[in-house]
C-alpha cells in the first residue's frame, strides 16, 4: 500500500562563523548535501552567509532570512503564531513512516513548482530557533543531527543499532516537545490534570527507560561473547563515513558486508575471519564511520559499538585519499578515537581510493604520512598487501611456548588451536605437550585453563 512520493526538495542554510575558513565551510556544506542526498532528497540550493554565531532567533540575518522566505514561499519574519500546533519535529519522528506531503503552515503558494519544502541548516540549532525559522520560511526545517539521526534510522538493521537510534531520536525529540508548546502546557484532551505536553514527556521517559533496558541486555550478551575473543588476534577497520572501511572488509575477509555509495551504510559492527584463513585465526571487525559535528547522543549511543575497536590490538584507520578535505576527515577521525580513548591502541593509517589520485598527489601524501598505506580496495593485490601487513604485525606480536595438555582435558584441544598456533606435539605421561606460537596474553590464559582443576 506504499504510494510513491514526490521527491523532497530541500535549501541547505550554512553559517560562516568567523573560526572556520572558506574551505572548510564550503566542505562541510558539501557534505550535509551528500547527508541529504542519501536521505533521498534533491538539494536545490545553497544559501550561507558570514555571522559571527550561529545564535540570534533565526540564525540568519533579516535580509537573507527574507530571501530565503521568497524561496520558501514563506513570509520571511517570525511574527505570533496564533494556533499551537504539534512541532514538525515530533511529527516528523513520530510519523516518519507514513508521512504525507506537508501541508503549509503559512500562507504560501505551495503549487509553485521546485519550491523546496525542507530548509536544512548545516548547524545544531535550538527548538526555538527551528521554530521560528519554519515560522518564517513555511518550510519544514531540519538542522545536522536531525539529518543525521534520520540516516541513521533508515540504516540500522539490528536490534541493538535500532534500539540505540531510537534512544539518540527520543533524546533530540524531547526538548523540542518542551519548547514547540510555547512555554505553556496545552491542557485540552489530557485527563486527570494531566497536560498533553506532560503525557508526551512521561511516555518518552518510560520509553527511553523500556529501550535502555532492552539495549543493556543485548548488551550483556555481546560482552560474554566479546569476553570470550578477548585474547583472539583482532583488527578493527575504522574512519571516517564512505572512506571504503566496508570494501576492504569484503577484500580481505571474503565476506558479503553492505558497501554503497551513502553514508553511514555500516552501522552495525561486523566481525569475521580474515581468508585465507591463518592459524589462529585473525579476526576483522567493520565499524560506524565518523563524521564532523557528529551528534553527542550518537556518539554515546555508539560507543559499545565503538569499544569493539578498542579491544582490537590493531587499528586500520581508513582514510579516503580521493576526498580533498581528507585532512579533515583525519583530524575528526582522530579526536573521536582520542573520545573513545583508542588513541593508545596500536594502529596502521592507510589511504584508500589510491586508483583516483594522481601520481602528483600520491608523492605528496607519501612525504607527508610516510608510515601510511597507500592503497585501493579495489585492486586484489594492495588487499593482500594488507593482508601480509596485518599477519606480520601479529606474528611480530606472538612469541613461542610450550603448552602441557593433560589426557584429562583433551575436550580444551579446540580452544588451544583457537587461541594459538601449534608447531609440534608430543606424548608423554602428563599428557600432550604442544609447542606453540600465538599472543603472550593467550598463551598464559590457556596455561591458567590447562593447569585449572
Ligand atoms: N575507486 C574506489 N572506490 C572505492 C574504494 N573503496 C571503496 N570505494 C567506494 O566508496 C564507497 C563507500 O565504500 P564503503 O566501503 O561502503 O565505505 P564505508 O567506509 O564502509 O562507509 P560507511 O559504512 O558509510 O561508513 C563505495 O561506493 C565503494 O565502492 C577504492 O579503493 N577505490
Ligand atoms: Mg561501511
Amino acid at each position: 500500500m506504499e504510494t510513491k512520493l514526490p521527491v523532497p526538495r530541500a535549501i541547505l542554510v550554512g553559517i560562516q562563523v568567523p573560526s572556520v575558513d572558506d574551505v572548510s565551510h564550503a566542505a562541510s556544506l558539501e557534505e550535509l548535501r551528500r547527508l541529504v542526498k542519501t536521505l533521498g532528497y534533491e538539494v536545490i540550493g545553497t544559501i550561507s552567509q558570514k555571522r559571527a554565531g550561529i545564535g540570534g532567533e533565526t540564525v540568519l540575518g533579516k535580509g537573507r532570512l527574507q530571501e530565503l522566505a521568497a524561496i520558501t514561499g514563506g513570509r520571511g519574519f517570525v511574527g505570533s503564531m496564533a494556533v499551537a500546533r504539534k512541532s514538525k519535529a515530533r511529527e516528523h519522528f513520530e510519523d516518519a513512516d507514513e508521512r504525507k506531503p506537508d501541508a503549509p503552515q503559512i500562507e504560501t503558494d505551495v503549487e509553485t513548482p521546485l519550491r523546496p519544502e525542507f530548509v536544512i541548516v548545516d548547524h545544531d540549532i535550538s527548538p526555538g530557533q527551528a521554530r521560528n525559522l519554519e515560522r518564517a520560511t513555511g518550510a519544514q526545517v531540519l538542522d545536522r543531527t536531525g539529518v543525521i539521526l534520520e540516516i541513521f534510522h533508515r540504516h540500522a538493521h539490528s536490534r541493538e543499532a535500532k534500539l540505540q537510534v531510537e534512544i539518540a531520536r527520543l533524546k533530540y525529540v524531547a526538548p523540542r516537545l518542551r519548547e514547540s508548546s510555547g512555554g505553556d502546557a496545552r491542557q485540552q484532551g489530557a485527563g486527570a490534570g494531566e497536560s498533553d505536553l506532560e503525557l508526551d514527556r512521561r511516555k518518552i521517559r518510560d520509553r527511553l527507560a523500556e529501550l535502555k533496558e532492552q539495549l543493556e541486555e543485548i548488551q550483556r550478551g555481546n560482552e560474554q561473547r566479546r569476553y570470550a575473543r578477548r585474547d583472539q588476534l583482532r583488527v578493527a577497520l575504522v574512519g571516517y563515513t564512505n572512506a571504503g572501511k566496508s570494501s576492504l572488509m569484503r577484500a580481505l575477509t571474503g565476506s558479503e558486508v553492505l558497501v554503497e555509495d551513502k553514508l553511514f551504510a555500516t552501522l552495525d559492527t561486523t566481525v569475521r575471519a580474515l581468508q585465507p584463513e591463518t592459524k589462529p585465526r585473525v579476526l576483522v571487525s567493520d565499524t560506524v564511520g565518523f563524521i564532523k559535528k557528529l551528534p553527542h547522543d550518537l556518539v554515546a549511543s555508539f560507543r559499545s559499538t565503538l569499544d569493539e575497536a578498542l579491544e582490537a590490538s590493531l587499528l586500520l584507520f581508513v582514510v579516503d585519499a580521493s576526498d580533498p578535505t581528507y585532512e579533515s576527515q583525519l583530524e575528526v577521525s582522530r579526536s573521536v578515537l582520542r573520545e573513545i580513548g583508542a588513541e593508545v591502541v596500536p594502529s596502521r593509517l592507510l589511504f584508500n581510493k589510491i586508483d583516483r589520485v594522481s601520481e602528483a598527489d600520491r608523492a605528496t601524501l607519501r612525504a607527508k604520512h610516510p608510515d601510511a598505506i597507500l592503497l585501493s580496495a579495489k585492486s586484489l593485490q594492495d588487499v593482500s598487501g594488507l593482508r601480509d601487513t596485518i599477519i606480520a604485525f601479529f606474528e611480530d606480536a606472538m612469541v613461542e611456548d610450550q603448552l602441557v595438555l593433560p589426557y584429562a582435558k583433551q575436550g580444551l584441544l579446540g580452544e588451544v588451536h583457537e587461541n594459538a598456533r601449534v608447531l609440534s606435539e608430543d606424548f608423554d605421561t602428563t599428557g600432550r605437550i604442544m609447542k606453540v606460537r600465538g599472543l603472550p596474553s593467550a598463551i598464559a590464559r590457556l596455561r591458567r585453563t590447562l593447569a585449572a582443576s
